[in-house]
């Protein structure tokens, strides 16, 4: 029977190899790879494009309310969109447990958040803040074999945070049942205690906040979770690594025959801790957790992700706006730190960003980029090989880039509902032209082809540790 669709001429990279290559597509899947394919209702002529994967963002927040009562600026419509735009095709965001709140009523609310609106495919990790006897007896593993096999869990945050014997918990748990933990790595006490001396000393503003979340603070939960995740025997993910300190344990766990596994996102190798230190209250568009550290820390990062100690690069996508009238970020009382929500923009900036700081300037090779964007967050969390990969059976889920293009970030040019993105005024080089999800068009260019709500849920497999 005759292709829906043949991609012709393009450039094809996976996470392994780097080919010439037509792509016949049928029933949204790629059902041949090779030349003379055959005849077709549609054709895409690539011809000097390179064919990728379409990114898998493995972490970024949408429409996720905060105890503090911050509204995110996107929601399951407009954050999707976001991404494609950017050539990510599937996107994994929280379904977060508040305390109190059963298990099974956070993913009943988030899908209530979900539905009919994304127009890539999505699955959640669960954020587990409540382990009750419930929750660790029957709804985790009830959710874990139902397609939720990884979840988040913090080492800070009074609303989120668990403490050493609940993590075990959690550890043991995922073990026993297969699933992958996400673990938020910084040390609450040390920060609340730096948080109250700064306060007291009336420094509140955003530059302040990298100094009540210090490094050391981060590599001493990331040296406490791994050795929890040590005792219990069990694979875990450290996300959102911020620099050499942390990475400095993971390596050493790594090197010691561990499954600890790590994410880094775009803040670690593009912004410092300086970049919060702008003028009035404008570096408060900089405030995240981990905060950005210093040149050294980025230079380290780049290390890690050439040297394999990262295998995720996410965006940590966490949309705030920053509410240009009254000079902070949305938020109900005054203008210090502690009052900024953490988080910043990034679901559409991801890709071209590591593309063209990492591939483009030679710091990563074309394979690592598909591996650390697509392939490994996909084996990782029970998606592949349906997503993160060009390959026989898989979903046409697939982002045609054109390599040279020039793009300086304006934030009038992305599709999220932020105010702002950190990344203003940056020129790179490589955006993706034009975005498939299941063979259907989404983005071409500067046009959006497919309807809010034709994204589907992912039911997640069991993560493939082993990577
Ligand atoms: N952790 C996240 O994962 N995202 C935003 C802020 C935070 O602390
Ligand atoms: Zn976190
Ligand atoms: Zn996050
Ligand atoms: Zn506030």
């Amino acid at each position: 029977t005759e292709l829906d669709l043949v991609i012709r001429g393009g450039r094809i990279a996976t996470a392994a190899d780097v080919f010439d290559a037509d792509i016949g597509i049928r029933g949204g899947r790629i059902v041949a790879l090779g030349h003379d394919l055959g005849a077709a209702s549609e054709e895409i002529d690539a011809t000097g494009k390179l064919v990728l994967p379409g990114g898998v963002d493995a972490h970024c927040h949408f429409d996720q309310p905060s105890s503090d009562g911050s509204v995110m600026a996107d929601d399951f419509d407009s954050g999707p969109r976001s991404a494609a735009f950017g050539g990510t095709t599937t996107v994994i965001p929280f379904a977060c447990q508040q305390k109190g709140q059963t298990l099974r009523a956070a993913v009943d609310d988030y899908h209530r958040r979900a539905d009919g609106k994304s127009v890539i495919d999505y699955a959640f990790h669960l954020i587990v803040t409540d382990p009750t006897p419930q929750v660790l007896g029957q709804e985790l593993p009830a959710l874990i074999r139902e397609g939720y096999t990884s979840f988040k869990i913090y080492t800070t945050y009074d609303d989120l945070k668990l403490n050493d014997r609940q993590i075990i918990e959690v550890l043991a748990l995922a073990k026993r049942e297969g699933a992958l933990t996400m673990i938020h790595a910084e040390n609450s006490d040390a920060i609340a205690w730096l948080t109250e001396a700064l306060e007291q000393a009336g420094q509140t503003a955003p530059r302040f906040h990298a100094d009540a979340r210090p490094a050391i603070a981060e590599r001493e939960a990331t040296h406490r979770a791994i050795s929890l995740a040590e005792i219990v025997d069990v694979p875990m993910l450290v996300v959102h690594v911020s620099g050499g300190e942390a990475m400095d344990q993971i390596a050493a766990a790594r090197a010691k025959g561990l499954r600890v596994f790590a994410e880094t996102c775009p803040q670690y190798i593009l912004l410092t801790a300086d970049d919060l230190d702008l003028d009035g209250f404008e570096g408060a568009k900089h405030i995240c957790s981990p905060p950005p550290r210093d040149t050294a820390s980025q230079q380290s990062v780049w290390r890690g992700l050439a040297n394999g100690t990262f295998q995720v690069f996410s965006s940590d996508h966490a949309p705030f706006k920053f509410d240009s009238a009254t000079g902070k970020k949305l938020c109900g009382d005054g203008a210090s730190f502690t009052h900024v929500p953490n988080g910043i923009p990034g679901v559409e900036t991801r890709l071209p960003l590591l593309f063209s700081e990492g591939v483009g300037k030679g710091r990563i090779s074309l394979n690592q980029f598909v591996a650390l964007t697509a392939t490994n967050p996909a084996r990782l969390y029970g998606l592949y090989p349906r997503k993160g990969t060009i390959a026989v059976g898989a979903d046409a889920d697939i982002a045609i880039w054109d390599a040279e293009r020039e793009v300086t970030i304006r934030n009038e040019l992305l599709h999220h509902n932020v105010d702002y993105t950190p990344y203003e005024g940056r020129t790179i080089t490589g955006w993706p032209e034009i975005v498939l999800s299941r063979g259907k068009t989404v983005v071409r260019g500067e046009r959006l082809y497919a309807e809010s709500g034709r994204g589907q849920f992912l039911e997640c497999g069991a993560p493939d540790t082993l990577i």
